[in-house]
């Protein structure tokens, strides 16, 4: 075998320049990346990873919120290398399939919300998006309600970064390039009850945000609404758990307008919030859903939307194509990879664990060791994912000037000291590999505070 993935056969500015020279990254500043040079991430175990120059990091981001299962797991790397030999791809587009993919679509509809029992293949979150907004719109054509193409979301949502996913995403600073975006699309509010509740309470304010919904399907016309679409908890929007007062007035008023429920799950699908999905744990009753990242833990690249009867009944008595796929829609490898990992999700009892365990004391422990700490404001969270608001002044709730920004600064010093987490302006972010241990929690948390010492030292003066 070639050693051209062996870190020691090169150098970390070998790295660094061809990184530099030729890789682009994503959402990147690549003029700045370029005169610093990129950390090398070498390998990983369990909620572990290490550089190239030898530093070990608790993953407190499970990758990208989505290494759920944890590194090293070698039942993975079997499934797909298994799946490699015997049938390493074939397309699912002219009237074919493999046992891996028919399996998987089988195993998924059995762990979705009621209902959600047909499963469409695609190969990221983004295209699981593009997949949403396309077979709603197309819903309504089969339905002889042409009309009904705007889909409603929300300031500040992230559906990933094809033209759907920026377009249907709440996130300004995608908006400005790559425009113009996608036409019929329609946002409201956020509910953001730290942040942007002003007096009112958490149920008040969860109840005005959802009422919001009602506003704008009045005010465009409730026959010109597809659907809303929404994250049960904001994820890269810095982890907003919206109060328990949102989702059913939700649900209430997609019910009354015959607005479809799209849940964007990319995020808290597969055990992030202790249940297999988010619409599980807000008790949610969606029309259709998007998946990906911890539907493999994120060791090979696959997503699906799981489409509710009335979509999918409409789809079957239509007897035409729908003109929508992905040349590695259902790829055996990657969907052997997922089956695997769902089993192993089932054997280990993670989405127990998640509810009643490790979830709750992650929660707890978050607080007891955080929550005093004068640059925290505030600490929401479910299950095995948190946000953390930093602030310059507890009892005020003043955030920092633009002219520091606090999360950098956080998130360098968590790098330089052992702990991945992730900055989200002002708020860090915590999303950790479902197989944590206490031990891991206690260790996380304890880096978190140190992290946040050495940020005050940083920023009380400036
Ligand atoms: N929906 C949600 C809710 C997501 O979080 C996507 C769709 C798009 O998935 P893909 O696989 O196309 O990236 C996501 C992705 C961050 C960050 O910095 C978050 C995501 C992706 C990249 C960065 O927090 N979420």
């Amino acid at each position: 075998m070639l050693d051209h993935n062996k870190i020691n056969a090169f150098s970390n500015a070998d790295v660094q320049d061809m990184d530099a020279s030729h890789h682009l990254h994503p959402f990147t500043n690549t003029k700045a990346l370029n005169n610093k040079g990129a950390r090398i991430i070498d390998r990983a175990e369990g909620v572990y990873v290490w550089d190239d120059q030898g530093n070990k990091m608790l993953d407190g981001m499970a990758g990208l919120w989505c290494v759920n299962m944890g590194y090293g797991r070698q039942e993975l790397v079997d499934a797909a290398t298994q799946q490699m030999q015997q049938l390493p791809f074939y397309n699912t587009f002219f009237q074919t399939t493999h046992l891996p993919v028919a399996k998987l679509a089988k195993e998924i509809a059995s762990i979705t919300p009621k209902g959600l029992d047909h499963i469409f293949f695609a190969n990221s979150g983004s295209e699981a998006i593009d997949t949403i907004l396309r077979l709603v719109r197309h819903y309504w054509v089969l339905e002889t309600k042409p009309e009904k193409s705007i889909i409603i979301s929300r300031e500040n949502a992230y559906h990933g970064s094809t033209l759907a996913g920026a377009s249907l995403g709440g996130m300004s600073g995608m908006h400005k390039q790559g425009a113009p975006l996608v036409p019929d699309i329609e946002r409201i509010c956020q509910p953001y009850w730290y942040g942007e509740a002003g007096d009112m309470n958490p149920e008040e304010f969860g109840l005005t945000c959802a009422q919001a919904l009602e506003e704008k399907i009045l005010a465009v016309g409730a026959n010109r609404v597809a659907a809303f679409i929404a994250e049960p908890i904001q994820g890269a929007g810095g982890v907003i758990v919206p109060p328990s007062s949102y989702w059913p007035e939700i649900q209430r008023i997609c019910k009354k307008y015959d607005i479809l429920l799209a849940v964007d799950e990319v995020i808290c699908g597969f055990g992030r919030t202790g249940g297999w999905f988010g619409s599980d744990t807000f008790n949610i009753q969606p029309d259709i859903i998007s998946m990906a990242k911890g539907l493999s833990s994120g060791y090979l690249p696959i997503a699906a939307v799981a489409v509710g009867e009335r979509i999918s009944q409409a789809l079957v008595a239509h007897d035409d194509d729908f003109n929508h796929g992905f040349t590695y829609s259902g790829h055996p490898v990657a969907a052997a990879v997922a089956l695997e990992n769902i089993r192993l999700m089932k054997q280990e009892n993670i989405i127990h664990y998640v509810k009643e365990d490790i979830g709750p004391y992650f929660q707890q422990q978050l607080k007891t060791v955080l929550e005093k700490h004068p640059l925290v404001g505030h600490i929401e969270g479910v299950g095995l994912v948190a946000g953390i608001a930093l602030v310059k002044d507890k009892e005020s709730k003043t955030l920092f000037g633009d002219d520091i920004d606090v999360g950098l600064i956080c998130r360098d010093h968590c790098f330089d000291n052992g702990l991945i987490m992730r900055a989200v302006g002002s708020r860090m972010v915590l999303s950790p590999p479902l197989v944590i241990s206490k031990e891991e929690v206690d260790e996380l948390c304890e880096k978190a505070r140190h992290c946040f010492n050495l940020t005050l030292a940083d920023v009380r003066d400036i």
